[in-house]
């Protein structure tokens, strides 16, 4: 007998089952007594037939009990309406009613961190994605638009601000210490964008002129004494909105635009209409708490909810299914306005490390789902890397065959075709057709096909001739239910570099479109050496047989900075694969790649930082068919001892050159101050007597986060007196500043260091760590389960201490608990006794009863 028999199984929704709804809802009113004990709602909605159907109004709910239901203003009786699954049902004789409830909430015991919750004293809301039914009865699905008027009330002292959606119509003051304020959207919009925010909030204050000339007043609402951190989050809204005006000609729409932070929130930050709510780690940022990454995080995540008003909002998605329609083409928005605010060169790398890191191994393991999924138990569990990052990687191939010009008439169709809709993948990609000149017919495979494409690149050259045959082939890896695959549509830009002057005659795009394909080239003399995917042009592998030499010789001399900083990962790459497999290997390339980088004065510092960087751990394992963390440990550490060893003058010349005189948030002196981390780094791994000194020293002296955490995290590695010193100042320094103490811990669970798992496990213990706030969370166990060596360690106490966190915290918070699955159920790839492990603990989750859908899910797939 199956023993989980007794585990009914939550229903999986079908993209193939969408069908338009059957009621339309054009309006709501909405009355809010707020208290953090006990909210009343109460609901008017218009509703409307849809079509010619004898069906009745399915009103979702999640944990609501109707007090009370009305329609055309008579009180119905409870034979009159029913509850399944949660929903409220009600069969309606006419073609349009006035359907009223009345609910209570309880904001204060909302765990989730779904719907109205309290979090820091404030009362907030988060409806995406399925958030809004667990607020009132409504039909929540994203294609229902609806024009929003938003009453609420609560006790002045200590809800003296109230904010929603849209503009501010009305206030005044009520009874016993309440007041009151009237907020109306004009703009219809699915229940997923609805926000309210209650509570003692200080005002950073702004305003923007849009291009037609309107006054925008701008709000970034925070806690009286985290004023001072918002300049940076302000100043990356006002460039958002005169960049989305500049490159894609959007303006803002409605008179007010207001973010408020707050510390307890599951994602990054939500873009409700008018009313971004944000994880209050995107916002706040000084130079004394936030690292240089962290300034960038503010920057790009504050410009990703802007632009999600026109690619979300103003368009919407039709159901869940569609979810990269906005998310995928909202960070491509994303990314390349910061690549303008900053380097395009350093952004591209950073961009492509993380779809690495996030992506690739999500694609290639047993959670793999194509960027347009077609089924789900869970909506939560489908915001992934999948389909945020590799969907920005579809748009930007999209943008790259057309040029700029013509994107932008694809992107223009879609916005004025779609505008107040709520549209499908399929609807760009035509808007793209159509406004572009473009047949993207075999592309929309990427759409539909989960996994990543290997490309297989051999070159040849003929000398008698004198011409180059390129011969392309690739395969998509089977994928779960994705058992064939058909060829892809892959435009691969490549250039052939002439050996003797380090040139090349120009950059192709070749559009490879079969399994197999070939190239050929005229006029070569002698072979040249290949550059390709240059910028990486297509999310995808490629393996090709280049020499480490012409490897080396296109980390000195290719002319694209993300071809040149992958050649050089490639050098490395096969430098460490072939020690982990027990070779030796010619360590001598990769320090003499290095030392020529360094030494090139033609060189972005930041670029240079990123080019030295070994590849992580997890990336060596994603190009092992099977993963030995300890042995790519070893094989890594030891590597960077040599290149510490054999540099170490550089190391010590570039630390001590590039300390700053002040500090500056300038791209130069960020670049400066990742170039002397990197250097501190090296220099300590060197086994430097005085390494950690050094590292103490510059823990000790900066005056600014990105230099002290980096010395914290250098320190942590190790074993010394620094290191304990360093973690204990730093813990007694911020210990009442949630966002830097998460650092503390993330510091912790990164380093590598023999004793982090059971480090790990006295933290899960510690005074400090709380179950209940998500980035207290991740600190930990996220960041824990993202160190290869330490979250694999054989004893196996690593995936235990995860499994427990996934028990513990999957009542409090289900979407949370969910994210913490991924790592283990990347067994299959970690040999027997490693997976027979993680399977255990796996099975541990599945048995306890009452799990989550979230987690459920999760770990049943993880399980296949
Ligand atoms: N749309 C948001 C992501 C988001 C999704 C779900 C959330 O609640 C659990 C919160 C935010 C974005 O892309 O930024
Ligand atoms: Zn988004």
């Amino acid at each position: 007998m199956d023993i989980h028999a007794s585990t009914a199984s939550p229903a999986v929704i079908r993209r193939s089952d969408y069908r338009a709804p059957d009621w339309l809802v054009p309006d709501i009113a909405l009355r809010f007594e707020l208290d953090a004990a006990l909210t009343t709602v109460r609901a008017t909605l218009s509703v409307t037939r849809n079509g010619q159907h004898d069906r009745p109004l399915r009103l979702d709910g999640d944990g609501l009990v109707p007090l009370e239901v009305r329609v055309d203003g008579r009180v119905l009786d409870q034979a009159e309406w029913h509850l399944e699954a949660g929903a409220l049902i009600l069969t309606l004789p006419n073609d349009a009613h006035q359907v009223e409830t009345l609910v209570e909430l309880a904001p204060e015991r909302n765990s989730k961190l779904m719907g109205l919750y309290a979090s820091g004293g404030l009362l907030c809301t988060q409806c995406e994605a399925e958030g809004f039914r667990r607020i009132t009865f409504f039909p929540d699905r994203p294609d229902i638009l609806s024009r929003y008027s938003v009453h609420m009330s609560a006790a002045k002292a200590r809800f003296p601000i109230l904010l929603a959606n849209g503009d501010p119509v009305e206030q005044g003051e009520g009874d016993n210490g309440r007041h009151w304020a009237v907020w109306n959207d004009p703009y219809p919009k699915p229940c997923y964008l609805f926000a309210l925010v209650a509570g003692d909030l200080a005002c950073n204050a702004d305003r923007f002129v849009t291009m037609s000339g309107r006054e925008v007043q701008l709000g970034i609402w925070v806690k009286e004494a985290d004023l001072p951190r918002t300049a940076h989050a302000m100043q990356a809204l006002k460039n958002s909105m005169a960049w989305d005006e500049r490159v894609y000609g959007r303006e803002y729409d409605l008179d007010v635009f207001n973010i408020v932070a707050v510390a307890d929130f599951n994602f990054g930050a939500m873009e409700n209409k008018g009313l971004n709510i944000f994880n209050s780690r995107y916002i706040l940022a000084d130079p004394d708490t936030a690292t240089d990454i962290d300034y960038d995080g503010v920057e790009g995540v504050v410009a990703h909810e802007y632009f999600h008003n026109w690619s979300g909002n103003r368009v919407t998605c039709r159901d869940w299914f569609q979810l990269s329609l906005k998310e995928g083409f909202t960070v491509f928005r994303d990314q390349n306005f910061s690549a303008d605010m900053g380097s395009h060169a350093v952004k591209r790398i950073e961009d492509v490390r993380i779809l690495r890191a996030g992506q690739f191994p999500e694609d290639s393991g047993p959670l793999a789902h194509p960027v347009r999924p077609e089924s789900y138990m869970e909506i939560s569990n489908f915001y992934t890397a999948t389909i945020y990052n590799k969907g920005a990687e579809l748009i930007r191939m999209i943008a790259l065959m057309l040029g700029p010009e013509r994107f932008r008439a694809g992107c223009d169709l879609y916005f004025d075709r779609h505008d107040g809709q709520a549209a499908t993948c399929e609807d760009f990609v035509r808007a793209m057709e159509d406004g572009g000149g473009i047949d993207l017919g075999q592309f929309r495979l990427w759409y539909e096909q989960a996994g990543t494409p290997r490309v297989r690149a051999l070159m040849a050259h003929d000398p008698a001739s004198g011409t180059v045959e390129l011969a392309l082939t690739q395969s998509v890896p089977p994928t779960p239910g994705q058992p064939e695959k058909q060829p892809m549509a892959i435009p691969l830009r490549v250039a052939l570099f002439d050996r003797a002057t380090g040139t090349h005659h120009g950059d192709e795009l070749l559009k490879l479109t079969q399994a197999e394909q070939r190239f050929t080239f005229p006029d070569f003399a002698a072979a040249p050496v290949l550059s390709i995917n240059r910028d990486f042009s297509a999310p995808v592998i490629v393996d090709s047989d280049r020499s480490q030499a012409d490897l080396a010789f296109l980390s000195a001399h290719d002319d694209d900075p993300f071809a040149r900083y992958e050649a050089m990962q490639q050098l490395m790459v096969n430098v460490l694969v072939g020690r982990i497999g027990g070779q030796s290997a010619d360590d001598a390339a990769v320090v003499d790649a290095i030392r020529h980088t360094l030494t090139d004065s033609t060189l972005d510092p930041a670029f240079v930082a990123e080019a030295i960087r070994l590849p992580s751990e997890a990336y060596l394992g994603d190009q092992m068919h099977m993963v030995d963390p300890d042995a790519i440990h070893a094989a890594r550490d030891a590597l960077q001892h040599r290149i510490g060893a054999e540099l170490e003058p550089l190391w010590r010349d570039i630390h001590a050159r590039l300390r700053a005189n002040g500090f500056s948030l300038s791209p130069a002196a960020k670049g400066a101050r990742k170039l002397r981390n990197a250097a501190l780094h090296y220099l300590v791994a060197s086994g430097a007597a005085d390494g950690p000194a050094i590292a103490f020293d510059q823990f000790s002296q900066a005056d600014n986060m990105t230099e002290r955490q980096a010395a914290l995290g250098t320190l942590a590695n190790g074993e010394s007196a620094e290191r304990i010193a360093a973690l204990d100042i730093f813990y007694n320094r911020y210990r009442a500043d949630p966002l830097t103490l998460d650092k503390w811990f993330q510091t912790q669970a990164f380093a590598f260091h023999p004793g982090t798992v059971d480090l790990i496990e006295e933290l899960g213990r510690h005074k400090d760590f709380t179950l209940t706030n998500p980035n207290r969370v991740r600190a930990l166990y996220g960041a824990f389960s993202g160190n290869q060596w330490a979250f694999h360690h054989r004893s196996g106490k690593g995936y235990r201490l995860v499994a427990d966190c996934i028990l513990a915290l999957d009542p409090i918070n289900p979407q949370t608990a969910a994210r913490l699955v991924p790592p283990l159920g990347r067994w299959k790839r970690f040999g027997p006794e490693r997976a027979g492990l993680m399977q255990a603990e796996l099975r541990r989750i599945l048995d306890r009863p009452g799990l989550s859908k979230d987690v459920l899910e999760q770990v049943r797939k993880s399980l296949d």
